[in-house]
């Protein structure tokens, strides 16, 4: 089914989370009897072929006074360069995606590395089978492969660079690119050590060296980080633009970690993140909060 058969079947339950900074919006639903989540966040404005006047299409005046005007307007909206907004399907949506979109109560966690041992290990062999079975897809069954923008594919040092999910590939300001590595044996960062630097260091010189090439944008313009605790636990990094303002909390402090910090950690010493005690934030939906024990081991 396409997306466009797959939304006219959307049937509206409720709004998840609605954000006016990000100018997103998350609405829960149901296709064909099972959960949906369609995200829409409007377009970032592309000014460079178009006149204002011919972008502005409707404008209806708030007020003025003296020199200064408020008003609303409608704009331009034309596919595939003048998108009005990107549209984000997740069909069909499991509890654990529901939960991740909601509203929620974030609260700062110390995550030791017993509490870690205890807890988060086993949570996260909960968390790998279907859950990152798009991974696989992109790693072993050429899903995407039309956008990649680097496959190398050996097993211990390969990755896939591609468009993430977020990005609308359009807007360069926004640009948002998820490198993904072949290697299956790490999942966050917890599991780097100093056996692990040499191929940070390559894998984040190839990545830059690649984007900058693709996407003409210099190699101080771009941040790149990981997330700690990432959604899924195959090793990846992001890629963005240091223009991109970020979507919600993806580039906040308590959730990613440049990849520079880690390399220069792991150079301090290799069982760093064997003996860190790691600050990041948590939402009440989240799998690890509602694990008995594991909140009450951190007060
Ligand atoms: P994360 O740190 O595990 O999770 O990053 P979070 O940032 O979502 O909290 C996973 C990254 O992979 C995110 O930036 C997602 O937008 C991106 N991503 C997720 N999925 C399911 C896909 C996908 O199917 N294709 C692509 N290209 N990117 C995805």
């Amino acid at each position: 089914m396409s997306i466009s058969e797959l939304i006219g079947k959307f049937q509206f339950v409720r709004i998840l989370k609605s954000d006016s900074q990000t100018k997103t919006i998350s609405l829960l639903g149901s296709i064909d009897n099972e959960h949906a989540i369609i995200t829409l966040e409007k377009s970032h404005f592309q000014f460079e072929n178009h006149k204002v006047n011919e972008l502005i299409q409707d404008i209806s005046l708030i007020n003025n006074n003296d020199i200064y005007y408020w008003s609303i307007g409608s704009l331009l909206q034309q596919l595939p360069e003048l998108p009005g907004a990107k549209i984000n399907l997740i069909y069909p949506a499991t509890e654990t995606h529901i939960h991740k979109y909601d509203e929620q109560t974030y609260h700062y966690i110390r995550e030791t590395p017993a509490m870690y041992e205890k807890y988060v290990v086993p949570y996260i062999k909960s968390m790998k089978g279907d859950r990152i079975k798009w991974v696989y897809n992109i790693l072993f069954e050429g899903k995407e492969s039309e956008t990649f923008v680097y496959h190398d594919k050996d097993p211990s040092n390969g990755f896939v660079l591609l468009p993430d999910m977020k990005w609308d590939t359009i807007n360069l300001q926004t640009l948002y690119l998820c490198c993904i590595v072949n290697r299956l044996d790490i999942s966050s960062v917890r599991d780097l050590n100093e056996n692990h630097i040499e191929f940070l260091e390559s894998l984040q010189e190839k990545v830059k060296q690649i984007t900058v090439e693709k996407y003409n944008i210099g190699k101080n313009q771009l941040r790149i980080f990981i997330h700690y605790q990432p959604s899924y636990y195959h090793f990846h990094i992001h890629i963005v633009n240091v223009a991109h303002p970020g979507l919600g909390d993806g580039i906040a402090v308590g959730k990613a970690i440049l990849l520079d910090d880690v390399i220069d950690n792991l150079k301090l010493d290799g069982d760093y993140y064997k003996k860190k005690t790691i600050g990041y934030l948590l939402g009440e939906n989240h799998g690890l909060w509602k694990i008995e024990g594991y909140t009450v081991s951190n007060n």
